[in-house]
């Protein structure tokens, strides 16, 4: 029986300048940006059997009908590209190491890791190298199962979407695209993610409900000139290696983020009191002790701690002994700028 079956581990990834708003099939109304992390990410199998049969999903060993329908759409998305698809039974097999709907973001890891087992499967098919175009075909079809996975196809800084009024080759909206180290400043270049989870639960309104609200948003066009000026500044701030003026645009990226949410018609909070409280703490923690700690959110309570690597010890050491008590079960996890995916064996 013709069968390929192939594992890859990909990162989940943190943006630094949100993607909020789609157009088209998945494609970001704004550039965005972000870097891709280490311990969180999704691993998984994927097995094609030629012949005819429903797509199975299994979680941790479990048969898990809970992704399927978001599986299928994504299938039924790359199939005009890869028609053979069809013919195959498919077997999906993954975990992640972080839970799943924390707010941090499972699919972008989950659909990536995905998108490289199937777009490794249609190389082997098709006879095609690994190289940069498979990754660009992975990164595509990731985005078309949830739009931030387009960026966790790499690992570093990566950039996704187009800067409004350019028609430069450089920028794209069908994948993301690696930035690369050179144009990043030493200062930025080992970056470490404490993950404070504020809450292990669901979020209470998915990313795909709150990024339709941006279509009729009272501040979309505010927003797209906001998330453009922010995109051109992240990039500069990164090269020239300002601590300071980075650390405006992703806090101000973060609450606008969360503003934009509560603005929405119908309106939605997704923060907690205790994400407030962790906010003010390092506020004023980092006033005292002169760091560069910086805080972001996804879409969801949990607050993200970007800082130095050379400072871990000391936020760790303020993290247990000042935030843990707003965290539930007073979790965290502590991760770090990555390599990207890895394919495994
Ligand atoms: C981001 N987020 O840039 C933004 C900021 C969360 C906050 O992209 O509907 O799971 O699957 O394309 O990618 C989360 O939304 O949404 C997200 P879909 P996705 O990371």
């Amino acid at each position: 029986m013709e069968k390929y079956e192939v594992s890859y581990k990909a990162p989940s990834n943190i943006a630094l300048v949100k993607y909020w708003g789609k157009k088209g099939l998945q494609k970001p109304i704004n550039p965005n940006l972000s870097f891709s992390l280490s311990v969180c990410h999704t691993v998984t199998r994927v097995v094609f059997r030629k012949g005819v049969g429903k797509t199975s999903c299994f979680v941790k060993g479990e048969k898990n009908d809970n992704f399927l329908p978001k599986i299928n759409a994504f299938i039924d998305r790359i199939s005009p590209e890869f028609n053979e698809i069809n013919d195959y039974k498919i077997d999906i097999y993954t975990h992640n190491t972080f839970p799943h709907g924390s707010g941090i973001a499972s699919s972008a890891s989950g659909f990536a890791a995905l998108a490289l087992c199937i777009a490794d499967i249609y190389a082997q098919i098709n006879n095609e190298p690994l190289d940069e175009l498979f990754k660009q075909r992975a990164s595509t079809w990731a985005r078309l199962g949830s739009g931030s996975a387009a960026r966790s196809i790499y690992g570093g800084f990566v950039s996704w979407g187009s800067l409004k009024g350019t028609t430069s080759k450089e920028y794209t909206e069908d994948f993301a695209t690696p930035i690369p180290n050179t144009n990043i400043h030493p200062t930025f270049h080992d970056l470490r993610d404490t993950i404070l989870l504020v809450e292990n639960q669901e979020k209470a309104v998915s990313s795909s409900s709150g990024h339709a609200l941006v279509e009729n948003h009272f501040y979309k066009q505010g927003r797209l000139h906001q998330a453009n000026n922010n995109y051109i500044e992240c990039q500069e701030r990164l090269m020239d290696g300002d601590k300071e003026g980075l650390k405006k645009i992703i806090e101000s990226e973060a609450l606008s983020l969360h503003a934009l949410m509560q603005s929405s018609i119908p309106y939605f909070v997704l923060m907690k009191p205790n994400t407030l409280n962790i906010i003010q703490k390092l506020w004023a923690w980092r006033e005292q002790n002169k760091l560069w700690a910086v805080f972001t959110l996804d879409a969801g309570a949990n607050v993200h701690l970007i800082h130095l690597n050379k400072d871990k010890d000391l936020v760790e050491k303020f993290v247990q002994k000042e935030l843990t008590t707003f965290c539930e079960n007073g979790a965290y996890i502590c991760d770090h700028i990555g390599e990207g995916p890895k394919k495994l064996n």
